[in-house]
């Protein structure tokens, strides 16, 4: 066993590291107040590689480990949640989608430009009326003279604004339950396709989520991924790799806030002596600081066994619940460690707080987290 980063993964962390304090740090409390979408920082992430990082290099990403990934995840989402999702969409529930079912067509098409960070992904499989009950969709796709025609309401979409290309599930078989639905890539352009409400959010407000709208949406049936039928197992997939994303910003959350709360109890003096001095202070960094280490150990074997062809589901669904669940915890004591500073916006604490809560809802609830753990287990 060895816990030790390589040198390649230390070189990615420092690089990425520098890169969030010093350009993704000075302008995320602005972005948040403001709902702004960070385009320039999107696009120097495209220039250092991050966009499609776990991409094979000859469809122009960066073929870099999971590991190397829930890196950049943590250190983005140390400074700003946001850009750390975004990231993370493009790509555990984009490139990775069209890597691991996409033919070889489809792969030079869409994977190479969402890889290098050209063209934005996103990804739509919830609905008004099915999240958690993901296989309930509603929305349909049918086949007719060589296109499909989807019809139907995508919401919470990440990217969805900004986004050019979409994974989107739908059912071609109705009557089929989830063995019914498949799965597409969508342009933005393609005729039927719009994009709805944005949504005003408690957090990661700089990331933009939006709803779907397919009326009639015409799809070459050459963008259909794999087979008809596959859609649910390519999503069930593809989200276990993406809550190793979310955990990881998860993490980045903690770790912030941890790192905020060392900062200002060592500089805040009441009673003639620094908080830090204060058992009271010290025994909440220590929480901090012990559920933000178990946290980080589960997301690097989640994505050491993701690495190793090993199955990793109820790792991933644990490395999830645990980090966010953590980020909510950290966040919320670092506010309270920061007392009347922490409520207010001067401060970054309570962006973190607002930004931490949604790591316990997407990308599967908590709750749909120890179902898999659950089964997992009794199976
Ligand atoms: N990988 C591959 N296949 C999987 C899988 C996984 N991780 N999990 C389930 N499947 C397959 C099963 O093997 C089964 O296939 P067959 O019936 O063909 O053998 C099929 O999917 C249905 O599985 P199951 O019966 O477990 O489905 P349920 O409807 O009970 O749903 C949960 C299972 C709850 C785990 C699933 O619906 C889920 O993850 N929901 C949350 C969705 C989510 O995360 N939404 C957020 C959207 S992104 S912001």
């Amino acid at each position: 066993m060895d816990f030790m980063l390589t040198d390649e993964q230390k070189l990615i962390q420092q690089t990425v590291r520098e890169f969030a304090q010093n350009e993704v740090a000075k302008d995320a409390a602005e972005r948040d107040r403001t709902e702004t979408f960070p385009k320039h920082h999107v696009k120097k992430m495209a220039e250092l590689g991050l966009m499609g990082m776990m991409t094979p290099t000859e469809y122009g990403g960066g073929g870099l480990d999971t590991i190397s990934y829930t890196l950049v995840i943590e250190e983005l989402s140390k400074v700003d949640a946001s850009v750390g999702v975004i990231c993370s969409v493009n790509n555990s529930l984009v490139c990775y989608v069209i890597e691991a079912f996409g033919n070889e067509e489809q792969k030079q098409k869409y994977l190479v430009p969402l890889a290098k960070g050209e063209k934005l992904g996103a990804f739509c499989l919830s609905e008004p009326g099915s999240g958690s009950d993901a296989a309930n969709m509603k929305t349909t796709a049918v086949l007719r003279d060589g296109y499909y025609y989807i019809n139907g309401t995508k919401n919470w979409i990440t990217n969805g604004k900004n986004a050019n290309y979409y994974i989107v599930t739908a059912h071609t078989d109705p009557t089929g339950g989830h063995r019914g639905i498949s799965a597409f890539v969508v342009e933005k352009e393609f005729p039927g396709f719009s994009v709805g409400k944005k949504e005003r959010k408690l957090g990661i407000r700089s990331s933009d989520t939006v709803t779907i709208n397919f009326e009639d949406c015409k799809v070459p049936a050459q963008n259909r991924l794999s087979e008809e039928g596959d859609g649910f197992r390519i999503a069930m997939k593809t989200l276990d790799g993406g809550r190793i994303g979310i955990a990881a910003q998860a993490l980045g959350i903690a770790q912030g806030s941890l790192e905020a709360a060392i900062n200002y109890s060592k500089e805040r003096v009441q009673f003639g002596k620094p908080i830090s001095q204060f058992q009271a202070i010290q025994f909440k960094l220590a929480d901090m600081e012990t559920k933000t280490t178990a946290s980080r150990l589960l997301i690097h074997r989640a994505a050491w066994k993701k690495d190793h062809d090993l199955s990793f589901s109820m790792d991933a669904a644990m490395a999830k619940v645990h980090a966010s669940e953590a980020a909510v915890f950290c966040s919320t004591e670092a506010v309270q460690i920061y007392g009347g500073y922490g409520y207010i916006k001067d401060y970054p604490v309570e962006r973190f707080m607002r930004d931490s809560k949604i790591t316990e809802i997407y990308e599967g609830t908590s709750e749909i987290q120890r179902i898999v753990i659950g089964r997992g287990l009794l199976k």
